[in-house]
Order: structure tokens, then sequence, then C-alpha cells
């Protein structure tokens, strides 16, 4: 009966509202997130509402957020505590509907159509939403409700922070055509100064406009954006965005020759590639190796794993078998990388014909690991090897 059918969810100033959620003292503060330091280089990540009055906002300089506001609070934030609470609130959108098409930490297209005998109409699925995501992460969002991604976006924006805007079938039109053509989802600086160039600076009179000429100013874009400016959008809500490899590199700030310090850098890096995996529920079952050599060289090196894996040991091992296969008597090492692919996501593999106890064992020690990482942080526990490496730096 009713046309509404995605709803857009993006978290209101999200890395600086989950430091409020957790020190309450920041409250009413204007926060930067983004260094510690405003002295130093950086940008803002992202601020408080508060800290926005004063025209800070994200991709900022830190030295001008200072200049705007000297008595903000800067902070450098924590970005695996980000990471958790995304997937806390990914969870409690699952619960609701399988369609879900996360566009980053903070925000996600659902497509509800056919939950309602189950939650209700989509408002009442969003409003529900909003309840859980306040009652189990302490923290608020903005929702948009709507036929379609491209107007469901723009709805989750318009009011923020703490909006929830519905446009149903008929108020398209009056939602759509008095917008500036920069709230437009995919009209970057440079189309929009196009469009201004043209006397077109709201979405209605993209609308208007005749589509062949339209392309003819734009490009091949040109005729999507008359779409969208229609409020059409046939785009459906992807599940499917998989991640294809997880991984790291490490430039040296001069040549290396020490074969020994450059395996203490492969572990540092497995480390993060074997948290990234955990975080995101993944296991890999390629390892390739990098190296860019002193001359630029670049070589890279592969190895299938005869069981998929999150275990930094074993992503470490199969790196170092790599390493040892390769010649690098007389060789300067400038880069390393390393990466897994062959990605699996919440890998239920049919158990291997021959037992990997090996394998299995290892990925028991790896759960552990993560575990007690998640109870007492990232420095909780790491390999010795990174021990020396922190030793030799020093
Ligand atoms: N982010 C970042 N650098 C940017 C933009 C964003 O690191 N240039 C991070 C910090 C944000 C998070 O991504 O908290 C989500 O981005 P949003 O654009 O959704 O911004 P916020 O959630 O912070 O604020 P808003 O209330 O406007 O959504
Ligand atoms: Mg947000």
């Amino acid at each position: 009966m009713h046309s509404l059918k995605i709803i857009h969810v993006d978290m209101d100033a999200f890395y600086a509202a989950v430091e409020v959620r957790d020190n309450p003292a920041l409250e009413g503060k204007p926060l930067v997130i983004g260094g510690d330091n405003p002295q130093q280089r950086g940008v803002v990540a992202t601020c408080s509402y508060e800290a926005r009055k004063f025209g800070i906002h994200s991709a900022m300089p830190l030295s001008e957020a200072f200049r705007r506001c000297p008595h903000a609070i800067f902070m450098a934030g924590n970005h695996q505590r980000y990471q958790e609470v995304s997937q806390k609130l990914m969870a409690i959108f699952r619960k609701y509907t399988p369609l879900i098409e996360p566009l980053s930490l903070d925000e996600a297209f659902l497509d509800v159509t056919g939950c309602e005998r189950l939650f209700g109409e989509p408002i009442t699925i969003a409003r529900k939403i909003k309840a859980e995501i306040k009652e189990k992460c302490g923290l608020n969002a903005s929702f948009g409700i709507a036929p379609n991604k491209f107007l469901a976006k723009i709805a989750s924006d318009i009011e923020k922070p703490q909006g929830f805007v519905v446009v149903s079938k008929n108020d398209i039109g009056k939602f759509l055509n008095p917008l500036p053509v920069e709230k437009m989802w995919g009209v970057g600086p440079k189309t929009s100064a196009t469009l201004r160039s043209l006397g077109i600076d709201t979405i209605g009179k993209i609308a208007q406009m005749d589509p062949k000429l339209l392309s003819s100013r734009l490009g091949v874009g040109g005729r999507q954006i008359w779409e969208l400016a229609q409020g059409i959008d046939q785009r459906q809500v992807e599940t499917m965005r998989v991640v294809k490899s997880v991984g790291k590199e490490y430039t040296f700030a001069q040549n290396i020759t020490d074969l020994d310090y450059l395996e203490a850098v492969l572990c540092l890096l497995t480390e993060n590639i074997s948290r990234r995996l955990f975080l995101g529920a993944q296991e890999g079952t390629i390892v390739t190796l990098k190296l860019r050599y002193g001359d630029f060289k670049t070589i890279t090196r592969r190895l299938k794993l005869s069981l998929s894996t999150q275990s930094s040991q074993i992503i470490y091992r199969a790196a170092k078998k790599l390493l040892s296969n390769l010649d690098l008597h007389g060789k300067s090492i400038r880069l390393i990388g390393i990466s897994v692919s062959g990605l699996i996501v919440d890998a239920q593999l049919p158990p291997p014909l021959f037992p990997q106890w090996d394998l299995e064992k290892e990925n028991r020690r790896e759960q552990v690991v993560q575990e007690i990482k998640d109870r007492f942080g990232e420095q909780g526990i790491f390999t010795a090897r990174i021990m020396e490496l922190k030793d030799k730096e020093k």
C-alpha cells in the first residue's frame, strides 16, 4: 500500500559521540576528534555539534579548528573502539533485515520490504531501530525513510542531529525541488560549479532541464543526475560489498638489509591483519608478500594455505616462508607488505580431508588472543617479537 522501502541510518557526530558517551565530562563541550595536539599536522575526523557552531568540520586542518575555537577539546580518538560500536550497530540492523549495505562505520542502507509482518511498517521499524541504538549503544542516529536509496540518504542528512525524515511517494517533488544542488548525492564541487554556472542552483531546476543538455554539459553522469533529480533511483541495496583482501605495508625510513628487523616488522604487520580479519569475522586462504627493493624493483610472492585462517602466527609463518624462498643477499629493502586474500566471511568450511591439527590448534589459539584483545585492548597481548622491534627503535 505504501511505497516506503529504504531506511538510511547515519550516526550523529559518530566518533565524537562515542567519546562523549564514554566520558560524560565531555558532554555539551566543543570536541574535536583527529589529534590531541592541534599544533601538530593533521585534520579533523569529526567534531561534536557544539564545535560545529564555530564552523569546524571534517577534513579541516586541526590548526584551523584551533583558531576557530581555542577552548575546544582535542582528542586523537580510538578507531578500534569505533569499529566495535559499528559492529554492534550492524548487529542491530541485522535483526530487522538481512538486506543491509554499510557505507561506512556509521551509516547503512536497509531494505525493509517484506519485513512488515514481523516488525511493522518501515516507519515503525526505523523507530524501533532508533530506540534500540539508544538503549544498546547509548548513541543518537538520524534516519531517512523513503522509496529509494537516493531519497533516503538525503532525508537522513537534512535534519541532523536526531533527524527522522520520511519522504513518501507523493512528497518527492516537494521534498527535492527546493534543495540546493550540493545536497545531491554524487554531485561534487566540480559538478555543482558547472551547474551553478548554468544558473542551476536547486535540484528542482535540474529536474526541469532537458536531459540531453545536461548530458552534454556533465558527460555520461548527466542522465543519471537528471533521473535522480526526479527522485528516480533504481539502485538496489547491495549486501555483497565484500572486501577482497586485508593487507598492510610498511616503508622503512631508511632502506634496510637486516633480516631480523624485517621479520620483526613482518610480525607487526601480521598482527594488524589478523586483528582486522577477526573484527570483520573473516578468514583468509592466500598470503601475499610484497617487497620493494632499494632500486624500487617490486616483487610479490603468494602462498595458498590448506585451511582458511585469521591467525597471525599462521600468516606470519607463511610470509616468512615466502621470504626465505627469496635470495635477499646483498639487497636492500625499502618496503615490505603483507596481504591476505581469498576471504571467507563467517567461515563455515567443510572439514578438510586430512585433519590439519596444527592449523586448527593455531586457529583456536588466535581466538583466545583476540578475546584477550577485546577485553584488555590492543596492547593487552602481543607477540614477543614485537617487543624486540620496540626495543630496537628506542
Ligand atoms: N570521518 C573521518 N574523516 C572524514 C569524515 C568522516 O574520519 N573526512 C569519520 C568520523 C566520523 C565518521 O567517519 O565520525 C562518520 O562520518 P560522518 O560523515 O557520518 O560524520 P559524523 O557521523 O561524525 O557526523 P554527522 O552527524 O554529520 O553524520
Ligand atoms: Mg554520521
